[in-house]
C-alpha cells in the first residue's frame, strides 16, 4: 500500500489549544506524523510519496467561496487588525442570532467560520491545510487508477471541517473531497466510514442530503464528547439522504469487546448499500490510552478492525484523522493497514 504525505503538515502548528480553560499545547502535533512514518518504515511499508499540488476546482466544489476566502486570508487580517496571539475564535453566532452573515470585523468573521474555540489557526494553517487536502486527493487518483488502497497521512486532519465551517483541529474535509472524487471518477455509490473516536460531524453534515455517500460514525455519544451537538443514532439522512447515514454513539469505557459490533454493522450497512469505493476516516484516539478520549481499544484490537474492514474487498482510501497518544499512534494506525492487507 502507498503512502501519500506532504512535510507541509509542518506549517501548522500552533503553541496554543483552549483545554479546560487553560492554554496547552495542541494535542494535535506535528510530531503525531513521525510515529507514524517511522512505523511505516518499521513495517516494510516504504513506498511514501509526496504529493502533487491540490486540485482547487475539487476543493472549491466541496466548500464554499466565502469559507475558503476566509482561510487564505484570515492570518493577514487578524495581523493587521493588531491581534497580538494565534487566531482563536470567542464570538459565535448563538442560538436566534443571525447565522447568514458573516461580519467584517476578523475576530466577528473567526467566530462566524468556527465551530469551536479550541482549534487555532496561524500564518501557516492555510498552506498545510492545502497539502493534506492534497495527499488525500493524490490517494483517491492511486485506488481510482487502479491500486486496491491507498493511504493519506492527512494533517491536519478533516472530519470535523464542514463545507463552511473549521474546529476539531480539521479545516478541510479530506475524506469528502476522496468520496467525491470517487463519484466523479465513475463510482455510482460511495461509502465513508469513520473510526475516530470523535464524531464526523462534518463528513456528516457534508452527504447529509445525499444518497450517493454512504456515511458511517463510530463515536463517543454526543452526550459526553466532542463534538457534542452531532452523532445522536436517530441522525439517519434527510431528503435524497434519508437512510444513507448510520452513527454508533458509545459511552464511556467502551472496550472492543463493544465496539467491533458496531463496527460489523456498519460494515453491513456499507455491503448492503451497494459501495463501489471506500473511505476509512482512520482516526487512533479510540485507543485506551487516548489523553482526550474514553474508549478503550488495545493496539491488537486495530489490526483485527483492519481485518473486518478488509474483508469488504473495496478499493479503499484511508485519511489520516486523529490519535493523541503520539508514541502509540503509528502502531495503531498502521495495524488498521495492515490488517486490511492481511484480510
Ligand atoms: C480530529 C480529532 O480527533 N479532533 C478532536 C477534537 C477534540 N477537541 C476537543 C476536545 C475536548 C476534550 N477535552 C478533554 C480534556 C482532557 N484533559
Ligand atoms: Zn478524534
Amino acid at each position: 500500500m502507498k503512502t501519500f504525505f506532504s512535510e507541509d503538515h509542518r506549517r501548522h502548528f500552533p503553541q496554543a489549544e483552549l483545554s479546560g480553560g487553560e492554554f496547552v499545547t495542541p494535542f494535535e502535533r506535528p510530531s503525531r506524523l513521525e510515529y507514524v512514518l517511522s512505523r511505516l518504515h518499521e513495517r516494510g511499508l516504504r513506498d511514501i510519496v509526496a504529493p502533487g499540488a491540490p486540485d482547487m476546482e475539487a476543493i472549491r466544489a466541496l466548500c464554499a467561496p466565502d469559507y475558503l476566502a476566509f482561510l487564505e486570508t484570515a492570518w493577514s487580517e487578524w495581523k493587521a487588525a493588531g491581534m497580538a496571539g494565534e487566531i482563536i475564535a470567542a464570538s459565535f453566532p448563538a442560538r436566534r442570532m443571525q447565522t447568514a452573515r458573516p461580519p467584517r470585523n476578523i475576530d466577528g468573521k473567526v467566530g462566524y467560520y468556527a465551530l469551536a474555540a479550541e482549534t487555532a489557526m496561524t500564518g501557516g494553517t492555510w498552506a498545510a491545510a492545502l497539502s493534506s487536502a492534497a495527499s488525500a486527493q493524490a490517494a483517491q487518483a492511486h485506488v481510482a487508477a487502479g491500486a486496491k488502497s491507498a493511504f493519506a497521512l492527512c494533517r491536519p486532519p478533516g472530519h470535523h471541517a464542514t463545507a463552511d465551517m473549521y474546529g476539531g483541529y480539521c479545516f478541510i474535509n479530506n475524506a469528502a473531497l476522496v468520496a467525491d472524487a470517487f463519484r466523479r471518477d465513475g463510482a455510482q455509490r460511495v461509502a465513508v466510514l469513520d473510526i475516530d473516536f470523535h464524531h464526523g460531524n462534518g463528513t456528516q453534515d457534508i452527504f447529509y442530503g445525499r444518497g450517493d455517500v454512504f456515511f458511517a460514525s463510530l463515536h463517543g455519544a454526543p452526550e459526553d464528547a466532542f463534538p457534542y451537538f452531532l452523532g445522536y443514532a436517530d441522525e439517519t439522512g434527510q431528503g435524497a439522504g434519508e437512510g444513507a447515514n448510520a452513527n454508533y454513539p458509545m459511552p464511556p469505557g467502551t472496550a472492543y469487546d463493544v465496539w467491533f459490533g458496531a463496527l460489523d454493522a456498519a460494515l453491513a450497512r456499507i455491503r448492503d448499500f451497494g459501495a463501489e469505493a471506500l473511505v476509512i476516516s482512520l482516526g487512533t484516539d479510540a485507543y485506551k490510552d487516548d489523553p482526550i478520549s474514553f474508549f478503550k481499544l488495545d493496539s491488537p484490537d486495530f489490526l483485527d478492525a483492519g481485518v473486518r474492514i478488509g474483508k469488504l474487498g473495496l478499493p479503499t482510501v484511508f485519511c489520516m484523522e486523529g490519535g493523541y497518544a503520539i508514541e502509540q499512534v503509528g502502531i495503531n494506525a498502521v495495524n488498521v493497514l495492515e490488517g486490511f492487507l492481511d484480510a
